[in-house]
């Protein structure tokens, strides 16, 4: 297990000194933030991150994530030019020494919360989503007010996009994954960099946009359209870990038994209603899941990828990125380190 940390890179408002000094930590989960989404990663912008890193003594072996664009979701015919785009960003992340890519599929949005600021009894802040918020916005009408999103799209620009995927169901959308995976794969198996894909979060479909990895039937299916290990998961605690039904130490036991685990977010989630959960301090006692069992499920079954703290709530005053301040992470990183360092222990 190789512990790890999120950098926005340059206008990331923590250091790579500070990282560094948290306790066992390995290295930086990065991307190149400075390329449009479709475009090649330029080799001076991958190669400044690896500098970055490596003059602190950190490695850069994940990035998170290289991201998907739009045409190749919706299956559209010019795809190839895209999926060849990522090919070679995979080719050229290869060649400096990246081994892992996390990346997801969801359509049109990434993450979602309702708020990013919501006070905790203790005066922190947190990341929240409460769905009855979410369903009374309506993004058609241009009157949607998504935090974290309101910059990512023209009101019209989303407008056009919902619009393309009105055709797309679930089954259409998992035809496209399979067929990008099938494309990249076998690159991925030449260079040795192992694909590891991040849940939707949350798992449900939103705004009548399909969402397909959200639970165990979508993760075989997922695994099975390609079956190398090359296609594998990044597993985000938190993001499966909100729909009740999932599992999540049996999920880490099983597919860490596979060998198909290369990257976990490890984070807690409090879920205080249906669709609606708070994002807690990572350790099991304030939340819904039992950190401590998910990661002897995944010591005991051979877990030997990367793992980082995920989202952390905002404390001892800390301003910054919601949910990626230094401070609340970095008591996640020592928190797991701490049950990893037990859990190692107890075995000898
Ligand atoms: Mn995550």
């Amino acid at each position: 297990m190789k512990i790890t940390f999120r950098w926005y890179g340059e206008n990331d408002s923590i250091p790579l000194q500070y990282i560094k000094q948290i306790p066992s930590m390995s290295g930086i989960v990065s991307a190149v933030y400075d390329v449009p989404v479709g475009k090649v990663w330029s080799n001076e912008s991958i190669a400044k991150i690896r500098s970055a890193a490596k003059q602190h003594g950190l490695e850069f072996e994940v990035v998170e994530s290289v991201p998907v664009h739009e045409d190749i979701k919706l299956g559209n015919s010019n795809r190839d030019v895209f999926i060849d785009a990522y090919i070679e960003t995979i080719r050229r992340l290869a060649a400096i020494g990246v081994k892992v890519i996390c990346y997801n599929f969801m359509p049109v949005f990434d993450w979602l919360r309702s708020e990013l600021n919501y006070q905790n009894d203790d005066n922190s802040t947190s990341l929240i989503y409460r769905n009855d918020e979410v369903l009374a916005m309506d993004p058609k009408t241009g009157e949607l007010s998504l935090p974290g999103w309101d910059e990512s799209y023209t009101k019209d620009g989303l407008r056009e996009l919902l619009n393309n995927y009105k055709n797309i169901d679930e089954t259409e959308l998992w035809d496209n994954l399979a067929y990008f995976l099938n494309r990249i794969i076998p690159v991925c198996e030449k260079c040795d960099v192992k694909m590891a894909i991040h849940p939707d979060d949350p798992p449900w479909g939103i705004f009548g946009l399909p969402r397909i990895i959200t639970d165990e039937i979508h993760l075989d299916k997922l695994l099975s359209i390609n079956t190398s290990k090359y296609n594998g998961l990044t597993l985000c605690t938190g993001s499966l870990g909100v729909n009740p039904q999932n599992n999540i130490s049996m999920l880490a036991a099983k597919y860490a038994k596979q060998g198909r685990v290369h990257f976990v977010h490890a984070r807690n989630v409090l879920i205080t209603g249906n669709r609606c959960f708070n994002e807690t301090a990572h350790p099991s006692e304030y939340g819904s899941l039992d950190i401590y069992s998910i990661l002897k499920e995944l010591y005991i079954n051979g877990f030997d990828g990367y793992i980082r703290p995920d989202h952390g709530r905002m404390i001892w005053g800390e301003k910054g990125k919601p949910g990626y301040g230094l401070y609340d992470r970095a008591l996640g990183a020592a928190y797991i380190n701490g049950l990893w360092e037990a859990i190692v222990k107890s075995d000898e």
